[in-house]
């Protein structure tokens, strides 16, 4: 009997946010996977955001770096494994040899395994003897992990998700949920239909897809997070809600952190400081004294700062100064970026930090360390932080360097200064899954390492949930799981200890690295994973996602701190004083404008993984600097027109857009573009390189910056069945969409015929169609073969250009019809339907325009009116926020 193999779903979790939703992926028998949301993961429920919906677009193994390579005589050539692994290990042991143990650094990531983290750690920490592993978790994390250790003698988030849905208040800072943090956002948006009582409050100088959800926004000017905590700091012991019990039995420092508020004046003051209307300020402070169960979740907008540290203080004060900490409902609460953000801390992968909580500065903790791994040579002081280890990269005191899972030539602040830093060095390692065009000239080693999907191993979420990433796919190519390569080299150095089987071995030594000497006052931490040690590899497969810490058989730990407990020595937590300090560069001058740079809602990062999905490319198909229109007006720049961004440090170039949620003074830019995907848009150029002193967390968020326009002589657009050369155009950006490739394009030299021929690939006989009117500046042609559409280009004097959706809808056809043929340069279908806009809804394509018809026309109501109509936003729900501002806006309109 013919029995039909069903591929089994494995459980696995998404790589991409600090949500950490669980992922059901069953292998398709033509490659990639079908996924689902996993509904028995506490994250998620079943929920996943668009770009985990989109995941089983970004599988293929385009552009993957599968095989090791070397740089002979200039050029990177295919090399075997134990080639490219002596080559870093004999040049890291000369280096190290020669110049010390400083002379060599890690640059590794929040995006590898726990696993993998552990053993990068351990090799430099603990056999290298250097603590120069630093990770864009500085870029990231650095400031809520420092703030933590202050307040709370431990890296430790007390809280969990559920609170948010048992809050009645929640307190959005510098957080851009509804984009960044979706299926919670999510989650929270359920709560509040269940309970519209449950007040929602963002505080944030954009109004963002976040603020849909919001009783009240408060557009607070950049940076002043410190004043406006503070302030309630002082208006909570005024209003008497301080809980005095709880600050005299489990904190210090409560008189000088309240003296140091009450100097910020009264809460007039305070809100003029902080550029919030008065009324609203004490609506909000009001709001927070009289609700008990209140979370404050915080992230980018507090972190990325020069007072990073700092405002995740003033923050916790506001919690201890009530005792609202560590019980249902109530609490700070750190939002984390990157799927592993927690466990690279729970290794110690920071400079500053050592392995499983304890501290590099201590010297019992060091010997503890030591011991447990019988390293021949401990680091004894801290190493260099990202920025500072770039600049030493360059100045030739670091002369190797190995980076792992992150694209700092995007992704640092002053990045041309990292292109510079890697130009410079002797030795660069690059680990990466993807053979990407930022960090491959600069590497004199790659090595492909597993992508999701094909890697095994932990993840820990921002409640401390640890789960597992199962690989559902075979290793593709030569790739190896970035701890094997680790270990290969660590090997080949002559280290012991190194010598793993597997993960599950790593993450047993991991897990008795926790419970070692913890029951010793002096090492004692709350990071605990007793009952996760000895797991074989059937054990760790079969693991379910558990909160540390994990004392007792298949039981984790929702909440910490509940009990007044706290991991400093005595016990108690602190306040921390602070005074408000302004950021580093004030704008003014050349630079009037203030940069303020965060994330789009369908990318991830510098688009390597989610760039492969059409699907999530229609959302914000190029970079653009959101401007307030009178701002716009001042740099004589208009909506839809190139401009360069220019600050002290680099500059860029963006297409000109009016979101409608930028206060007058301030820019916003997408972090996603990058040297592959755009002739010059990596903001990071542009951003300063000053940090937080305590943390050295850099300031992307407040940069200054002028706009000027971007002359051009025209604008247009490319589709290509395939990648083509822009090289001579003096601006574009590049997405993929189903089936082609869509260019931007601005133009200075003159669109001829012939230019376009050469641009598109046609000679002489290709069978081509063209289209000009001179007096509109206006040109238009497309290259067909075989009667199929091989790649079109419009161009116009202006940026009015016909929509792309039609014409790339034509890509998905075997061959073009006589009436396609003859209006395709007109750009739409004969009888022409309505543009459906920019999209809204990924997954299932609808525009905006269709949007907005609809909600006009049917007089739609609700957000499940315009799903049920159009479909729109009823899948991953990502776009509801937008949907929701849509109805807003035309029910207005049509009102007024
Ligand atoms: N779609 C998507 N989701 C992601 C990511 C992604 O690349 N794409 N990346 C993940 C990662 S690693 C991270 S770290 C998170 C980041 O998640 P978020 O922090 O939510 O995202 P950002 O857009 O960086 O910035 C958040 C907000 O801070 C505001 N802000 C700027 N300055 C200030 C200020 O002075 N005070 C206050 N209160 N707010 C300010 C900005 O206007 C912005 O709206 O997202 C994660 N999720
Ligand atoms: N201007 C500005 N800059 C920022 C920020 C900002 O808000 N504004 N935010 C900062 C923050 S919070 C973050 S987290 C960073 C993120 O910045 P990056 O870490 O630079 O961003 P990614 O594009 O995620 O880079 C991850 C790389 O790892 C590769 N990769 C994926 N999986 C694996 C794997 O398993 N193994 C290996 N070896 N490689 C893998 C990917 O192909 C990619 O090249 O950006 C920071 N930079
Ligand atoms: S919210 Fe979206 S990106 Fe974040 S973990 Fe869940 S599915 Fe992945
Ligand atoms: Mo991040």
């Amino acid at each position: 009997m013919f029995m039909p193999i069903i591929p089994q779903a494995v459980r696995t979790t998404c790589p991409y946010c600090g949500v950490g939703c669980g992922v059901k992926a069953t292998p398709l028998e033509g490659g990639g996977a079908l996924i689902e949301g996993d509904g028995e993961h506490a994250a998620n429920a079943g929920r996943l955001c668009v770009k985990g919906s989109a995941l089983g677009e970004t599988l293929s193994l385009d552009g993957r770096l599968l095989y090791p390579q070397l740089r002979r005589d200039g050029a990177l050539e295919r090399a075997g494994w134990d080639e490219a692994l002596d080559t870093v290990a004999a040049g890291f042991a000369r280096i190290i040899a020669e110049h010390g143990p400083d002379a060599v650094a890690l640059y590794v990531s929040g995006q590898i395994l726990t696993e993998d983290y552990y053993v990068a750690n351990k090799f430099m920490k603990g056999y290298v003897g250097s603590a120069n592993i630093d990770t864009n978790s500085r870029l990231c994390m650095s400031s809520a992990v420092a703030g933590h250790k202050r307040a709370f003698g431990e890296d430790v988030v007390p809280g969990c998700y559920e609170d948010f849905e048992l809050a009645d208040a929640i307190v959005l800072v510098g957080s851009n949920a509804a984009w960044c943090h979706p299926t919670l956002f999510q989650r929270i948006a359920k709560a509040k239909e269940a309970r519209p009582e449950l007040r929602i409050v963002v505080l944030d100088p954009r109004r963002t897809a976040t603020c849909e959800l919001a009783d009240l926004h408060l557009p607070l000017k950049p940076g002043s997070d410190v004043r406006l905590f503070n302030g309630l700091l002082a208006y909570l012991a005024d209003a008497g809600v301080a809980d005095r019990a709880f600050i005299d039995a489990h904190t210090n420092g409560f008189d000088a952190a309240l003296e140091g508020a009450r100097a910020g004046g009264d809460v007039d003051e305070v809100a003029r400081a902080c550029g919030v209307d008065p009324g609203q300020m004490r609506a909000f402070y009001d709001l927070f004294a009289r609700t008990e169960k209140i979370v404050t979740a915080f992230s980018m907008g507090v972190n990325q700062s020069t007072s990073g540290t700092d405002k995740v203080n003033a923050i916790i004060n506001c919690h201890l100064l009530t005792g609202r900490i560590g019980k249902p409902g109530m609490g700070p609460f750190s939002l984390t970026g990157q799927p592993n953000a927690m466990g690279g801390r729970e290794v110690g992968g920071l400079a500053n930090m050592l392995a499983s909580h304890l501290d590099l500065d201590n010297p019992r903790h060091r010997e503890a360390v030591r011991s447990f791994w019988s390293a021949p040579r401990m680091a004894d002081q801290p190493g260099l932080k990202a920025v500072d280890l770039f600049r030493a990269i360059e100045a030739g005191t670091v002369k190797a360097v190995w980076i792992m899972a992150t694209n700092p030539v995007v992704s640092m602040p002053d990045a041309d200064q990292v292109r510079r830093a890697l130009a410079a060095c002797e030795l660069v390692v690059v680990s990466d899954v993807s053979a990407h065009a930022d960090l491959a000239p600069y590497a004199h080693v790659l090595l492909p390492a597993l992508a999701w999907g094909e890697k095994d191993g932990t993840v820990t979420n921002s409640e401390r949930r640890i789960s597992r990433q199962r690989a559902f796919l075979p290793a593709p190519g030569e790739a190896r799981a970035d701890w094997q390569a680790l270990c290969g080299v660590a090997g080949r150095m002559g280290h012991a200890g190194f010598d793993y089987t597997g993960a599950h071995e790593i993450f047993d030594e991991h897990a008795r690295l926790s419970a070692w000497r913890n029951a010793e006052d002096d090492c004692h931490r709350l990071f605990r994973l007793d009952a996760l040690i000895g797991m074989d590899r059937a054990a760790y497969d079969a693991l379910a996602p558990m909160q540390w810490p994990v004392l007792a058989q298949g039981a984790g730990t929702a909440r910490l701190f509940g009990d007044g407990r706290f991991s400093h020595p005595d016990g108690k937590a602190r306040f921390i004083a602070s005074a408000p300090r302004l950021p580093a560069h004030a704008p003014g001058g050349e630079y009037p404008l203030v940069l303020n740079t965060g994330r789009l809602r369908d990318q991830w990062h510098t688009m390597t993984r989610t760039g492969k999905s059409p699907r999530l490319a229609g959302h914000a198909p190029e970079p653009f600097v959101d401007l307030h229109p009178h701002d716009a007006l001042l740099a004589g720049v208009r909506e839809g027109e190139l401009a360069r961004v220019t600050s002290r440090w680099g500059a860029m170039v963006a297409r000109v857009a009016h979101g409608g949620g930028i206060a007058r003074g301030a820019a916003f830019v997408p972090i996603h573009w990058n040297g592959a995907n755009a002739s010059d848009a990596r903001v990071g150029a542009l951003v300063n390189p000053e940090v937080d002193p305590v943390s050295g967390e850099p300031e992307f968020k407040h940069t200054p910056v002028r706009v000027e326009p971007f002359g051009v002589a025209w604008y247009g657009f490319v589709l290509s069945r395939e990648d083509l050369d822009m090289g001579r155009v003096a601006h574009w950006t590049r997405v993929r969409g189903s089936g082609f490739v869509r260019y931007e394009l601005g133009g200075r030299e003159p669109m001829t015929f012939e230019a376009a021929r050469a641009l598109l690939g046609a000679d002489e006989d290709s069978d081509w169609i063209e289209y000009q009117d001179r007096s509109e500046g206006m040109l238009r042609a497309a290259l067909l073969v075989e009667g199929r559409l091989q790649a079109c280009l419009f161009v116009a004097r202006r940026p009015d250009l016909p929509a792309r959706a039609w014409l790339g809808g034509l890509f998905a056809q075997e061959t073009l019809g006589p009436r396609e043929r003859a209006t395709l340069l007109a750009g739409h279908p004969p009888a022409q339907g309505a543009d459906p806009g920019p999209t809204v809804c990924s997954c299932f394509g609808v525009g905006r325009n269709t949007i907005c018809a609809a909600i006009r026309d049917k007089e739609l109501k609700t957000t499940q009116d315009v799903t049920a109509c159009l479909r729109a936003g009823g899948n991953c729900g990502s776009c509801l926020p937008e949907i929701r501002t849509l109805l807003l806006n035309v029910r207005s309109s049509v009102a007024a």
